[in-house]
């Protein structure tokens, strides 16, 4: 069985991909990202890939022929358009809200002979009762075709809103393959059983991977320190924020009450919570 895609992404579309996602646990973005967006991301992983940076990982979970990147923003500028896009951000915006982190941003080149990866559910090494408010979601974005040949991802709708985590290199024939074509987005909550599939074609499948978290989470790849501070005083802010130079809700991740964010010589954000009242009363309101 095959998912088709939804077109779109006005606000009332940006609000009917998270309730799909509340729903089923996953939805597809479609044309999420303009195809010349897409062909330099592909030339720029080619790139990579010929300087020996995604090599085949090698254990079952990652595939013995699946190449991969992760800190992508240290490799190239490019990827900055890709956590803050339109079309992705309010979406994990809408899973999570404005204060959510970027967990991790990486690619994955899935190659000819690849078998399927075990299903999984990304938070499932976590000690959290399910099912529990979202804390992460990931999105794939497709840099080529996802078809059902080439091994796109696979998942089991609904499975989100289990108690139980998926067993380890178990068989799952409720499992459907989600075909989307290049450009397009798949996003999931990270509670929901799936994992890549086959590939039995002759070419590789190719995507992008990020993974937005909860601001009050830890994030996936540590970001703060895998990019030098002068690559991140580059970055737009929403992304600098989106990598922890920010204050969840005015309490988490301040450095002695300072915004992280001056770090990199920008001016704070809103400031501790603590000091909110009081900065209302010098405002007069
Ligand atoms: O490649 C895919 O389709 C899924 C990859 C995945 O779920 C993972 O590596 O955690």
């Amino acid at each position: 069985m095959t998912h088709t895609n939804k077109t779109q992404t006005s606000e009332n579309q940006t609000q009917s991909h998270v309730d799909e996602i509340h729903q089923q646990g996953y939805t597809v973005v479609r044309d999420a990202i303009a195809p010349e967006l897409v062909a330099e991301i592909r030339d720029c992983l080619a790139g990579l890939e010929d300087e020996g940076k995604m090599p085949f990982s090698e254990n079952n979970f990652e595939g013995f022929k699946t190449g991969r990147i992760f800190n992508l923003l240290n490799h190239s500028e490019l990827f900055a358009q890709i956590p803050i896009h339109d079309n992705l951000l309010p979406i994990g915006e809408g899973m999570l809200d404005h204060g959510l982190l970027l967990s991790s941003i990486s690619a994955i080149a899935l190659h000819p002979g690849e078998s399927a990866q075990p299903i999984h559910a990304d938070t499932q090494l976590l000690n959290l009762v399910r099912p529990h408010v979202p804390i992460s979601v990931t999105c794939m974005i497709a840099i080529s075709d996802y078809t059902a040949d080439n091994g796109a991802t696979r998942i089991v709708p609904g499975s989100h809103l289990l108690k139980e985590n998926p067993e380890y290199g178990g068989e799952f024939n409720n499992a459907i393959s989600v075909e989307f074509s290049a450009g397009s987005a798949l996003f999931l909550d990270s509670q929901l059983w799936h994992g890549g599939g086959a590939n039995n074609s002759t070419e590789p499948r190719i995507g992008v991977v990020l993974a937005y978290c909860a601001g009050w989470t830890r994030p996936q790849e540590n970001l703060l320190l895998g990019l030098p501070k002068e690559k991140a005083q580059r970055l737009p802010r929403r992304l600098q924020e989106l990598l922890g130079y920010s204050i969840y809700k005015g309490q988490w991740g301040h450095i002695a009450r300072q915004d992280p964010i001056e770090q990199l010589g920008s001016a704070p954000g809103k400031g501790m919570v603590w000091d909110a009242s009081e900065r209302k009363k010098s405002q007069g309101a």
